[in-house]
Order: C-alpha cells, then sequence, then structure tokens
C-alpha cells in the first residue's frame, strides 16, 4: 500500500478561543437571516431568477472565512451568499443585486450566481459547477508569485468533485505548490442525485492522496470542526507548504434553489436528523454551556442583524433599475489610446516577432507571465516563447500539464489578482477544453461584475490550417470567438502587425483571443522596428490602395489577396486590400469608406464561408452601404467540411491567390 498524507477524521488543533466562536456564531447567523429575508422576497417576486440557500451549511463559510485575511482570495459556486457574507460584503449591496439594482455588487448585471468583490478577494459565486478551482488557481499563483503569503480558498459543492477541473486543479496545485484550499461542501446531493449514484470512492477527500495532497473530512455542521480544519489548512497553504483539501459534510435545508421546481428525492426524516445537527444551534448551546451568551445577550444579537437585513433590504429596494446603456457600457474596458507605430527595421519572422513582443513586455511589466504546455525551455512547439525561460525563469513562464480548462481558467484568476497573463494554447483547436473559461468566464467578469473589474489575459496560438495536420489541429475559429461579447479577436498578417498587436494585446484591459495562422508561421518574414510599439486595437488597415474593388482578407489570406491585386494590376483592374487586423472590434468605418469608393467587395478568408466573419462583414455593409454597392457581396472562404489530410485536398480547401483573383473577377464581371 502505497502510503500517503491524508488524514479523515476530526480535525485536532487548539479549541476554538470563545471570542472568536461569538464571532463565528454571529456570522452564521447573519447569513441564516439574510437567506431567510431572501427566501421570503424571491416569493414575494422582488428577487428573481433564482437563488441557491445556505441554510443549514453556514458553519462552513464563517468558519473557514474567520481564518482568513483581508487580502486573501475566496472562490464560491452557485450557493455562494454565505461565503461573500463570512468575507466581508455589505449585506445591503447583495440585497440589492438580488433586487437587479444599480446599487447591487454587479450593477443590477450579475444577480445572486455572480456577486463578487474583487477588492474584497471575493472572486464571485458562479454559475457555473466547479469554476471556482481553477479560477482560484489563478488566484493562488498571484499570491504565490507576490510573496505576500496570501492564500486563496476554493468553495464548492460534492457535484463539483467529480468536474475534471477538480482533479485538474488539484494536480495543477500540487505541483506548482500552490497557497490553495479547497473546501468541498460535501451536501451529498447534487439538485436532485444522491451522491451515491455519482461519487466513487469512499470518500472525496480520500481524491487528494492521488495527488499527494493532505486533506481532511470533517463534520461541516461544527462550526468547531471546520475552524480547526481550516486554521491548519491555511496555515498549510499560507507557509509555502501547497494545497489542502478540506471535505466538510453538511446538509442544506431547502429545496436546490429557491424555484423549488424540482422533485424532492429527500425524505422528511434525513431532513428532519439533519435539522437537528443545526450548526447554529450547536455554537449556540456551546456557547451558552460555556456561559459565554445568555438568551438576554441571544435576543440582542439576534434583533440586530435582523434590523441589519431590514436595512440592506430597505437599501435594495430603494435602488435604481440599471439602463441598457450602462449595461452596454460595461461589456469592455476601454482600449487605451496608442502611439503612431515607427517604421521599418530588421527582417524577421511572423514568429521571431511574436516572441520579441513578449520578451519586451516581459522586460518592460513584471506582471506579465507566460502560462502553456511546453513554453519552457523547447520553447513551444513553434518556437514563439524559445529562450524566454531562459531570460526571466520558470516563476514567470509557467509550463503546465495537460490542462486547458485549468490553466487557461488560472490565467483568468491571475488575471482578475492583477497580473497580465499570456496563455498559450499548443494549437488553438484545443481551445474547446477550455471554453468555459474563456466563454463563460474570461469574456463576463467584466459585464456580470457590474463593468468593474479588468480581465487582462491574452490567450495566443497557432491557428487554422496550412500544414498537413488535419481535422482536429487545423480550425479556423475566428467566428466562436468574435460572437462571444466581452472578448476581443486578433488576427495579425504580419510579423509587423503581429508584434505591434500583440504588445497591445497584452497592454489592453480584457481578455483577447489573438489567432497566429499557421501559414504565416511558415517562412514569412517582414520589416519589424526592434523598439517596442503598440498597433491600436479595433483600427484596420489599407495594404494596397485601389479604385475598382475592395477585398477584406484577414491573417494568411492578406499576403495572398495582396499578390491578387498585383496579379490583377498587370490586367488593369485596381484592387484595394483591407486588413481588418482586428476582427472584434471591428474597423467598420475603413471598410464602409472603402466600399463609398470602390462599389464592389469580396471578403477573403480561410474559414468556412458559412455563417463565418466573411458573413458578418457582408450583412454590415448590405445593411450600411446597400446604396453604394454596384454587385453583391462576395465571399471566399473554405466549403463547409473539416479540414482533410492529403496534401493536394488540404490545398483545394484553403482560399489562394488564385481563388481570391477568381472571385475578384467575377464581381467586376470580367473573364
Ligand atoms: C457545468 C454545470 N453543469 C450543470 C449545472 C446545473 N447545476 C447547477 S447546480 C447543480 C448541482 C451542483 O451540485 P453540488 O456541486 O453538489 O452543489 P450543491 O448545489 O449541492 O450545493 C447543477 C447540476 C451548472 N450550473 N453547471
Ligand atoms: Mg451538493
Amino acid at each position: 500500500m502505497t502510503a500517503h498524507k491524508t488524514a479523515l477524521g476530526p480535525a485536532t488543533a487548539k479549541p476554538l478561543p470563545i471570542a472568536q466562536l461569538i464571532s463565528i456564531y454571529r456570522q452564521m447567523l447573519r447569513i441564516r437571516a439574510f437567506e431567510e429575508r431572501t427566501a421570503a422576497l424571491f416569493a414575494e417576486g422582488l428577487v428573481k431568477g433564482t437563488a441557491h440557500s445556505y441554510v443549514g451549511q453556514e458553519a462552513i463559510a464563517a468558519a473557514v472565512c474567520a481564518n482568513l485575511r483581508d487580502d486573501d482570495y475566496i472562490g464560491s459556486y452557485h450557493r455562494g451568499h454565505g461565503h461573500c457574507i463570512a468575507k466581508g460584503a455589505d449585506l445591503g449591496r447583495m440585497m440589492a443585486e438580488l433586487m437587479g439594482r444599480s446599487e447591487g455588487y454587479c450593477g443590477g448585471l450579475g444577480g445572486s450566481m455572480h456577486i463578487a468583490d474583487i477588492t474584497l478577494g471575493i472572486f464571485g459565486a458562479n454559475g457555473i459547477v466547479g469554476a471556482a478551482m481553477p479560477l482560484c488557481s489563478g488566484a493562488a499563483l498571484a499570491a504565490m508569485l507576490r510573496e505576500k503569503q496570501q492564500v486563496a480558498v476554493a468553495f464548492f459543492g460534492d457535484g463539483a468533485s467529480n468536474q475534471g477541473v477538480f482533479h485538474e486543479s488539484l494536480n495543477l496545485a500540487a505541483v506548482w505548490s500552490l497557497p490553495l484550499v479547497f473546501v468541498c461542501e460535501n451536501n451529498q446531493y447534487a439538485l436532485t442525485t444522491p451522491i451515491a449514484r455519482t461519487t466513487a470512492g469512499a470518500s472525496i477527500a480520500g481524491r487528494a492522496a492521488g495527488y499527494d495532497v493532505p486533506s481532511l473530512q470533517i463534520d461541516g455542521n461544527d462550526a468547531q470542526a471546520v475552524w480547526a480544519a481550516a486554521k491548519r489548512a491555511i496555515a498549510h497553504a499560507r507557509s509555502g507548504k501547497g494545497p489542502f483539501l478540506i471535505e466538510a459534510m453538511t446538509y442544506r435545508w431547502g429545496q436546490h434553489s429557491m424555484r423549488a421546481n424540482l422533485v424532492e428525492p429527500r425524505t422528511d426524516d434525513e431532513l428532519a436528523s439533519w435539522k437537528a445537527r443545526d450548526p447554529i444551534a450547536r455554537a449556540e448551546q456551546l456557547l451558552i454551556k460555556r456561559r459565554a451568551l445568555d438568551a438576554q445577550r441571544i435576543d440582542a444579537m439576534r434583533a440586530e442583524i435582523a434590523a441589519e437585513v431590514e436595512a440592506a433590504v430597505a437599501f435594495g429596494k430603494a435602488g435604481t433599475r440599471p439602463t441598457l446603456e450602462a449595461a452596454l457600457q460595461s461589456v469592455y474596458a476601454p482600449h487605451a489610446p496608442v502611439a503612431e507605430p515607427p517604421e521599418g527595421g530588421r527582417q524577421i519572422s511572423f514568429v521571431e516577432a511574436i516572441n520579441e513582443a513578449m520578451r519586451q513586455e516581459m522586460e518592460r511589466d513584471p506582471d506579465v507571465i507566460l502560462i502553456g504546455e511546453d513554453i519552457g525551455a523547447a520553447g513551444g512547439i513553434f518556437q514563439a516563447t524559445r529562450g524566454l525561460v531562459e531570460l526571466f525563469g520558470q516563476e514567470r513562464v509557467r509550463e503546465t500539464p495537460i490542462t486547458e480548462a485549468t490553466f487557461v481558467g488560472c490565467g483568468v484568476g491571475a488575471a482578475l489578482a492583477g497580473f497580465r497573463p499570456v496563455v498559450e494554447i499548443q494549437i488553438f483547436d484545443f481551445v474547446t477544453l477550455a471554453i468555459d473559461m474563456i466563454v463563460n468566464q474570461a469574456a463576463k467578469f467584466r459585464f456580470m461584475m457590474g463593468g468593474k473589474p479588468t480581465v487582462p489575459l491574452v490567450i495566443r496560438g497557432p491557428h487554422g490550417g496550412g500544414i498537413r495536420m488535419a481535422a482536429q489541429h487545423s480550425q479556423s475559429l475566428e467566428a466562436w470567438f468574435a460572437h462571444t461579447p466581452g472578448l476581443v479577436v486578433i488576427g495579425p498578417s504580419s510579423p509587423f502587425d503581429a508584434k505591434g498587436l500583440l504588445i497591445s494585446a497584452i497592454r489592453d484591459n480584457n481578455p483577447v483571443i489573438f489567432l497566429e495562422s499557421k501559414l504565416l508561421y511558415a517562412g514569412s518574414s517582414g520589416p519589424v522596428p526592434e523598439q517596442a510599439y503598440a498597433i491600436p486595437i479595433g483600427k484596420g488597415i489599407i495594404k494596397r490602395l485601389g479604385t475598382d474593388i475592395t477585398v477584406v482578407a484577414t491573417m494568411a489570406m492578406v499576403p495572398r489577396a495582396l499578390a491578387a491585386a498585383e496579379q490583377l494590376a498587370q490586367a488593369g483592374i485596381s484592387v484595394e486590400v483591407i486588413d481588418p487586423r482586428t476582427l472584434n472590434p471591428l474597423d467598420e468605418e475603413l471598410i464602409l469608406e472603402s466600399v463609398r469608393k470602390t462599389h464592389r467587395i469580396v471578403v477573403a478568408h480561410e474559414a468556412c464561408t458559412s455563417f463565418g466573419f466573411g458573413a458578418e462583414v457582408a450583412s454590415m455593409v448590405s445593411e450600411k452601404a446597400f446604396d453604394w454597392l454596384d454587385a453583391p457581396v462576395t465571399r471566399v472562404g473554405a466549403p463547409f467540411m473539416p479540414m482533410p489530410y492529403a496534401d493536394e485536398l488540404e490545398r483545394q480547401v484553403i482560399p489562394t491567390q488564385q481563388s481570391i483573383a477568381a472571385a475578384i473577377r467575377r464581381v467586376l464581371d470580367v473573364a
């Protein structure tokens, strides 16, 4: 049998000091009063959607957070009110949020499942089961790099312990020795499904042994036991010894959510037996027994808390309703204006330009860190990070296990905690594994939290086809991301643009998807200034002036469109080539201005034609410049099929100089 550090059973530590037990008891009362009032407001229709009551589980949030410093981080889940309250959130702003008011924590844009306050270290409740764990790995990474002995605590349910990110995050936290405490609130049900039907193994705590992470299974309804276990786990993490897992056994008293629209699988007897182990009553009895509190003081405390909750409700009711304008303003952080980029420079390759951008930004800003697979000594499989670990060390150039969801989530968490991570996706097709962290987390955080936090994160990597890697290593996915509010999508077409745009992406306060066309990796070099420079986000460029027709081309299609324009010039056809450079936000005016001059437009991209970026440009031009058009907007792209492997087939699928030239001729109606 392999020895491991896991200890199942009650925590052994010094007894909880009485003053601390009183404060935990008071915190539990506040949480319960808040939740009971919320349930009433939900029934009244003042709280909408859904909310998940924490009643029955109060000891966990109250006693864990009693061990935390103000500058520690917590991540929570859908049943998150208790965690926010215990970490110091203001009840009035919480109530205002539940009522969808501008004065709420998220300006009324998030609601119950997204209450957060980064300034209090609260990374928010979360609507996606298990998400707190990768996000908190990023907070813990930030804590570790800052060396201020901060810790992060990820709260999650038993159901979440079956998610891949639970295992990925435990592994990552273990190999990186992150100051991260996992607190599983095992209330024995996930929605309506009892744990026995979903969860293998004798315990969730026992799973930590596989990662050589110490763990404890404790009575989560015993404030003293929770406090002692948390104290031990947090001290362990704070002292640099790495992660710790606590499994706190508990029970929720209410239905899964306040909507109460599910069949209740639990028996009355089972509920009654857990109500008999009420964490508040147990703490109260203990305090009375130790003569720390009496009935009079308890009544006074309860009255005080009731008044605080009523004041919070009044604050919420008096709040204002958010406007659509305010909501729209909350999607993106403003892009900083940039100076005019210099011209000229040495001839370097596309991938060298990307490497130089990262190196110069890492030299300029110590908060820039790199995260990804094989990005260290190997330099990434396309050499984009070559030499950077030698310059900046493994602390800042962080090689990851193959866990896209978790290392992208780690990047999101570190960005929320103030770093500027650049995350490499080894081949962009692998974003599918991380799509929750990109779309539901990175893209939504600023908005869900009322337009306040920034998520300065770059997700970059090789994209598209051209090197015979077949259908799972060759996709052009820009339309997925461009369709997601909150993401910036950039696709450079030259070494000059790659460097300037990546520098802008790293400096930007939004999550940026930075697509590096594999066809451009292979060979293309161009002039790139040695000094750092930025190219504005949302500004396209006219790559070639022309008068007969506009071609909007993206990424690897730009050089092909330019070659087609050159070829057609010999036949007396004058083609204007526009590279939007940023796909979202799109420089609409540059395109419209060109169309008003040429009256014809072709859009060329590597991705499948249907439902793609070209459709967006075509529709935008038809809506905004219809009167100027002399021919239908035409798209050139791949046929609607996955990328084939065979050489000849791949070459037939990706648009070429010839197919772009042919489309231009068709639109101009010249043979
Ligand atoms: C990824 C994901 N899958 C499913 C859901 C729907 N859902 C919300 S809560 C929940 C049960 C979660 O159970 P557990 O983690 O034990 O937390 P509990 O509700 O018991 O506190 C489910 C299935 C979701 N929000 N996210
Ligand atoms: Mg559960």
